[in-house]
């Protein structure tokens, strides 16, 4: 295998790791195939069958052949550090920036969209039965769209069923609904305010991590019903980001398109784009928290109300929490 042989992937539209990938490859001018299918099926039974690969463990989507340290192909799961594999491999058009900082940045928001915004993800396809019916009929015909009806019928039981008892795993149940759903809409009004400045996550060009939360919202955004709907009132820039993720092959991009360091968010501090969507809009201050109340940037309504009783803002022998030395 070379670099000019198309990398081989199987994968399912309704995955959002897949999407995520094939975003991240089209971006990189990378040449690829995707198989639909199932990665176990395709390699023991299916086409790919006469390749000899064993099937990886566990079986996850997506899942690429590619050669091993043996120069012997064989089957390869795991997002981020497959991107950390492709980047070595074709390194024009990177999509891990080369600023330290930056790229610290990049890997915790990269995970960040893959560990957190997918349990907005799960919970959404498998909590409300609009979902729930439009999922369980979905993912059976992805894999076979002409499937008969009455094996659709079968497929969609078994496998909402599986997933539903899965919501439990991720976290999502009936006391934590609420937390979670109040958290996708605070991520994506953070998304508004953030996509009025920057095209991308970092800046004018994007990184992993645009891919990775890609991959989620592909989901959120072109998916699921209940998300969809609260994507499109909350935030229309992340449903039109979405949509031009997808394909990012045409994008000219240079070193100058990261973004500079005076725009980032520091660990500790608010940016003035924060500020400004206040109301009323103000600047950063660029010194200490002067009064509790602006915890309530780093905090949803509700954790603040059951908060409030506990911080100063200035430290004091009374203080429980101060918000000036607290990450919250
Ligand atoms: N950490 C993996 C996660 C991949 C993953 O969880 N894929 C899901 C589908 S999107 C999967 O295959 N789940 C197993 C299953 O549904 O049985 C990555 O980044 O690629």
């Amino acid at each position: 295998m070379n670099n000019k042989d198309p990398i081989v992937l199987i994968g399912s539209p309704p995955s959002p790791y897949t999407r995520k990938m094939i975003a991240l490859l089209r971006f990189k001018q990378i040449p690829y195939k995707v198989i639909w299918g199932d990665p176990v099926q395709l390699l023991t039974s299916g086409d790919l069958a006469n390749l000899n690969i064993d099937p990886p463990k566990p079986s996850l989507l997506p899942t690429f052949i590619l050669e091993n340290e043996s120069n012997e192909l064989s089957a390869f799961t795991d997002s981020t550090p497959l991107i950390r594999r492709f980047e070595k491999e074709y390194p024009s058009r990177n999509c891990i920036p080369i600023n330290p900082v930056l790229s610290f940045l990049n890997y915790v928001l990269e995970d960040f969209a893959d560990e957190w915004v997918t349990k907005y993800m799960f919970h959404y396809r498998w909590h409300f039965d609009e979902d729930i019916d439009n999922a369980g009929t979905l993912l059976p015909l992805n894999q076979v769209v002409n499937l008969d009806s009455k094996s659709l019928s079968s497929f969609k039981e078994h496998i909402a069923q599986r997933q539903i008892g899965r919501l439990g795993v991720v976290g999502s149940s009936d006391v934590t609904a609420a937390a979670i759903e109040r958290s996708y809409e605070r991520f994506l009004n953070l998304l508004e305010e953030h996509f009025s400045q920057f095209p991308f996550l970092l800046g004018n060009r994007p990184a992993s991590c645009d891919f990775a939360l890609y991959g989620q919202l592909s989901q959120l955004v072109g998916f699921d019903p209940t998300s969809r709907k609260i994507a499109h009132k909350v935030s229309p820039r992340t449903v039109a980001w979405t949509n031009i993720m997808e394909d990012l092959s045409g994008l000219e991009v240079s070193d100058e398109d990261w973004i500079d360091e005076d725009s980032e968010l520091r660990s500790n501090g608010k940016e003035d784009f924060e500020y400004l969507s206040l109301e009323p809009p103000y600047r950063a201050s660029n010194s200490l928290l002067s009064d509790v109340s602006e915890a309530a940037l780093f905090l949803d309504a509700e954790s603040f109300r059951v908060l409030r009783p506990y911080l100063v803002s200035i430290p004091s022998p009374s203080s429980l929490l101060n918000v000036n030395t607290h990450s919250l």
